[in-house]
């Protein structure tokens, strides 16, 4: 019998369900975002890709922190999850100096009430990963925020356990990934609460969408680095000329192609296994 799930939200990218009271669907679609706009060609088993890894990464860090994976649907690209009370906050680790954590620095020599080295260049690695969440915004970015103001959404206690786990799950997936070629240089993801107030890991960990990858045999401080994953497409984007404003532009048949192959290696590279093991059965990710 056919199941009826009701939506219950949109990303740009994913969309989420309601199974039971108790469960939830999350589907990754093939959907590409570049410069915060979705564009209208798809990037074939991306969508795969990325729950694929994230469910190895709950895997290997169950004994860092609990999940919220149930199991894999054999599509490849849905995840039934259980159902969680969310924080309200986005937990974001940085072990690289990019994004809005070096445009922070810039200005003020620290971010997120963390005090910097002086002398640090762009994408320049931190003596240490730091903790930098932030709100969630409905619209546009979200917004960082010092600690007084986290502490008043969540409480100083539970904002230490974030902290804590969030690092402990960056350091392991970090160095998972270096060994393989790939430098996850900063990583957001999401905790909820479950019925015993323990935190959970949740959403998605550790796939190129939430995290920035490169690669490490191109690592070169001192200004931007590639992106392991879009870099073809924001390079074909950039020649266009695009303003960068909706709507995107289609994609030619060999950006999508490079990009698929792009996904397919961080997801090889990283798991040890073939991804079309992934597709003939995709719970080998979670063994
Ligand atoms: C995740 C999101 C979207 C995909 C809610 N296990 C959970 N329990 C309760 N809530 C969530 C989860 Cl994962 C939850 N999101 C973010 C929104 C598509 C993911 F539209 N929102």
């Amino acid at each position: 019998m056919p199941e009826t799930l009701t939506h219950v939200a949109s990303g740009k990218v994913r969309e989420l369900f309601t199974i039971d009271d108790e469960r939830l669907l999350l589907v990754a679609s093939d959907r590409i975002s570049t410069f915060d706009v979705v564009l209208p060609t798809e990037i074939p088993d991306k969508g795969r890709v990325l729950t694929g890894l994230s469910a190895f990464w709950f895997a290997r860090t169950r004994d860092v922190c609990a999940n919220h994976l149930l199991g894999l649907r054999a599509d490849g690209r849905s995840t039934e999850c259980r159902r969680l009370e969310m924080l309200p906050l986005e937990c974001v680790v940085r072990g690289y100096l990019a994004g809005s954590g070096w445009k922070d620095y810039q200005r003020t020599g620290a971010t997120s009430g963390h005090q910097l080295p002086e002398g640090l260049r762009e994408s320049d690695r931190l003596p240490e990963p730091i903790f930098t969440p932030s709100t969630k915004e409905d619209v546009g970015h979200d917004q960082n925020i010092s600690f007084d103001e986290m502490v008043a959404l969540v409480g100083a206690a539970r904002f230490a356990e974030a902290e804590r786990l969030a690092i402990a799950l960056y350091q392991f997936a970090a160095d998972y990934a270096r060994a393989r070629g790939i430098i996850i240089a900063d990583t957001k993801f999401e905790l909820g609460l479950d019925a015993d107030g323990t935190l959970v890991l949740a959403d998605e960990a550790f796939t190129p969408d939430s995290s920035r990858f490169w690669p490490a045999d191109e690592y070169a401080p001192g200004g931007p680095q590639p992106s392991f994953d879009k870099q073809f497409v924001r390079d074909y984007c950039e020649a266009l000329g695009w303003d960068k404003t909706p709507p995107g532009p289609e994609l030619p048949d060999d950006v999508v192609a490079g990009t698929r192959a792009r996904y397919v290696e961080a997801f090889e590279r990283l798991t040890g296994i073939g991804f079309d093991e992934y597709l003939a059965d995709p719970e080998v990710v979670s063994r």
